[in-house]
């Protein structure tokens, strides 16, 4: 639907009144009514870099969900702060690791004796309490981009991974780009008793999988691929690793939601693509794109609910929140946490 012209005009009055103050950060999942004002766009990881590189915007305003806008507040300086437009905006992968439940699982691997060669690999998608065990442990924060060669610096570090929160990201890796078997990998599930495993095989296992997922990715199954695949003969099937390893098996290509725009970009005119991602950035790229055959992996429609919670209301909401001096829904880490965090962010960028 066509944004509200009022809400539009009130937008851009706002931005405008705060000028160089405000830095508005629009991830490629965002609504297009959303991303129309963002000073820039990108995945998670460039964006809270993209926010470091701004010193002087006193207001780093993210339209992404909370562990993105946490991300922001470490990589800022203490001066600046850092909004969320609705503060409803979580993420379920994140959400599917607390703090407790890894400590948990920590003392689990500490009691079988095993916690000293476990190096912990935490994905971006995470709170900054989960990034802070991470950099406790000395282990490394790692992106879709990245993640192969985070795993590979880990195996180096100990003999075990324990890696967090997405299962698929983690499987999909170790086994695609690191030639581990599947029986390598065991599945951590964290209400129950020791994950669900035995001892044996928490000690015996390459990679312990943390039983988190992403809702939106893992939607897209082995049949979507076939079922494309006869739809449109020729097509080419492109999908982000955050989906299931069956799904990820079947597809052409596979990568990050960068390596995804870049390969769009790349395509022959006349190509078909069949994209496995959130459904806001695969029809912003088929619109970028008329020349291609751009069309969403799944029949049905299929948002990150969270990511949509940010729309045109909340943006101008916060905008003029700032205009008014009364900043609202300000994400704050505690020092200590975010000092935590940001050594296991720091690891990552020191990644050979
Ligand atoms: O699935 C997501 O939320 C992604 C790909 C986030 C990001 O930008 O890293
Ligand atoms: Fe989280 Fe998935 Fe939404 Fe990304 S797309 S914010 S991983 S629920």
């Amino acid at each position: 639907a066509p944004s509200d012209p009022d809400l539009v005009a009130r937008a851009w009055a706002a931005k405008q009144a705060l000028g160089e103050k405000v830095f508005i950060l629009g991830h490629h999942y965002q609504r297009d009514e959303v991303v129309q004002f963002a000073d820039v766009t990108g995945d998670s990881f460039k964006l809270a870099r993209d926010a470091a590189d701004r010193p002087d915007a006193q207001y780093i305003v993210f339209c992404g969900v909370h562990f993105m806008a946490e991300s922001a507040d470490i990589l800022t300086s203490a001066s600046q702060q850092v909004l969320l437009p609705d503060l409803a905006a979580g993420c379920s992968m994140a959400d599917m690791a607390t703090a407790e439940q890894v400590e948990q699982c920590w003392d689990v691997l500490a009691d079988l004796g095993i916690a000293d060669r476990v190096v912990p690999v935490s994905y971006m998608n995470s709170s900054a309490d989960i990034k802070a065990f991470t950099g406790r442990h000395g282990g490394t924060i790692c992106t879709s981009s990245n993640a192969e060669r985070a795993l590979t610096w880990a195996f180096e570090q100990g003999e075990q991974v324990l890696f967090l929160p997405d299962q698929h990201l983690g499987r999909n890796t170790a086994v695609r780009q690191l030639g581990l078997s599947l029986d390598e990998c065991v599945l951590y599930n964290p209400y129950k008793p020791m994950g669900g495993l035995t001892a044996e095989q928490l000690r015996g296992a390459k990679m312990i999988l943390w039983r988190g997922h992403c809702s939106v990715h893992g939607r897209f199954t082995p049949e979507c691929v076939d079922d494309v695949r006869e739809r449109i003969p020729g097509v080419n099937v492109l999908v982000h690793p955050e989906c299931r390893y069956d799904v990820v098996e079947k597809a052409d290509y596979v990568g990050s939601t960068e390596y995804i725009i870049k390969a769009l970009e790349a395509a022959e005119p006349g190509s078909a693509w069949a994209v496995g991602t959130e459904l806001n950035l695969v029809r912003r790229l088929a619109n970028a794109h008329p020349d291609k055959q751009i069309v969403f992996l799944d029949k049905s429609v299929c948002y990150c609910s969270t990511m949509n919670r940010i729309d045109l209301p909340h943006l101008v909401w916060t905008l003029e929140s700032l205009v008014a001096g009364k900043p609202v829904n300000r994400i704050t880490v505690d020092p200590r946490t975010a000092e935590q965090a940001h050594s296991a962010l720091e690891q990552m960028l020191a990644l050979p």
